[in-house]
């Protein structure tokens, strides 16, 4: 079953061969990331394949939540945001929390938040897979869809008027297209010429509604035209294609000349999350065509062929990662809930009287009952 326009009939950008072998013929780009970008890529990639691995694991096992794979969209993810700066900032949705790692945002922090410990610095308040870190300008998700390209935007014409040369990346999904969040950061952007680089991470599918029915369009990197902004649609399991558009972009916006509509066309291997069965609406003939484009062998064979994989030796990275994450979930799980009575805080300067009394009666309730049990109630999605 076609389910999305066959890319015959628009331009993918693509650099890196299918097999990963080398580069595509003729290939002569300015924005090739260098070799520290390169394995920095491929780290960030194998990072978010095992902290992925893991916790659907510990969800299963009911320990953790609520778990949002990125599982196949690692090229999209990594290779685009290497090519924010250390100043620049990134806007997420929700499967992009591996940039914050890959910007310096530690581990145990990531697994904290999965959790919701007292050691989360959302302190219990958010679903899990919705990642802030601070220090490496990553703001706080909202699970109400494309709500963070318009903050993205206000962030970057704030950073335009004071002078500061930064850009914003926006991230969104393919079904975020169609929010009202998505229209007006797009509009506003490109009439203001803020630093902003839209960045559609297009897996196919909007939870179970395909890519067909999210638009008629032939491209997600078309509807920039029509905001007067250009758009670029590449090939999302290229980790390569992924940072060269996105650099050219950023480099564009940080010379003043406005936005970019980067569309990343790649594929949710898995389900919509972990509350998600796929195998409702979608052939296993389509999951089997997008398996055999795994990103990670693909970069992998790259780094192989032009001998950095051996000279970085990158052999053992997957078993030092699956340690490391190992360790951070054995402490996740020796820290304890945050307490009660920050459930109130950080809203209010003084919390008034009546959320006062609720932490008393929440006290009292935990005094007497315990504390609920990890895990309990549920969430839709
Ligand atoms: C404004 C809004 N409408 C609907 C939803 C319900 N919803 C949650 S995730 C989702 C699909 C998101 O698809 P996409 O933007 O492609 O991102 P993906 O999950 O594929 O990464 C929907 C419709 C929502 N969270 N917010
Ligand atoms: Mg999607």
């Amino acid at each position: 079953m076609i389910r999305r326009a066959d890319p015959g009939t628009f331009h993918l950008h693509r650099v890196l061969r299918e097999d990963g072998s080398g580069l595509l013929d003729g290939v002569d780009f300015e924005f090739l990331p260098p070799k520290e970008k390169l394995l920095e890529i491929y780290r960030a990639m194998l990072t978010t394949r095992v902290l992925d691995e893991r916790m659907l694991k510990l969800q299963r096992q009911g320990r953790v939540a609520f778990v949002g794979l990125a599982t196949g969209q690692e090229a999209a993810i990594h290779g685009s945001g290497a090519a924010f700066e250390a100043g620049d900032w990134v806007w997420s949705a929700l499967r992009e929390g591996g940039i914050a790692v890959q910007r310096g945002m530690p581990i145990r922090e990531y697994i904290a938040h999965m959790f919701g410990n007292a050691e989360d610095t959302a302190k219990g308040r958010e679903m899990p897979n919705h990642f802030q870190c601070s220090e490496v300008n990553f703001p706080s998700w909202s699970s109400v869809l494309g709500t963070q390209l318009p903050h993205a935007v206000g962030a970057a014409m704030a950073m335009k008027r004071r002078g500061e040369p930064h850009v914003c990346a926006a991230y969104s999904g393919d079904g975020a297209t169609s929010s009202n969040g998505f229209h007006c950061a797009m509009n506003m952007a490109a009439v203001y010429k803020s630093p902003v680089v839209f960045v559609v991470v297009d897996n196919g599918w909007a939870i179970s509604v395909p890519s067909s029915k999210q638009t008629a369009a032939s491209s997600y990197g078309i509807k920039a035209k029509a905001y007067g902004m250009p758009g670029i649609d590449v090939d999302g399991n290229d980790a390569l294609a992924c940072y060269e558009a996105v650099a050219r972009a950023t480099s564009r916006a940080r010379a003043g000349e406005g936005p970019t509509l980067v569309n990343l066309r790649t594929y949710r291997m898995g389900g919509h999350s972990s509350s998600d069965d796929p195998t409702r609406y979608r052939d296993d003939a389509e999951v089997e065509h997008w398996e055999s484009r795994d990103p990670l062998p693909r970069l992998e064979a790259y780094l192989k062929a032009q001998g950095l994989y051996a000279e970085a030796g990158c052999v053992t990275w997957r078993d030092d990662l699956i340690e490391t994450v190992a360790e951070a979930v054995s402490h996740a799980e020796s820290v304890g809930p945050p307490p009660v009575e920050s459930l109130v805080e950080d809203v209010y300067a003084e919390p008034p009287k009546h959320l006062r009394r609720q932490v008393v009666e929440a006290l009292r309730i935990v005094a007497e009952k315990g504390q609920a049990d990890a895990v309990e109630g549920k969430f839709p999605l």
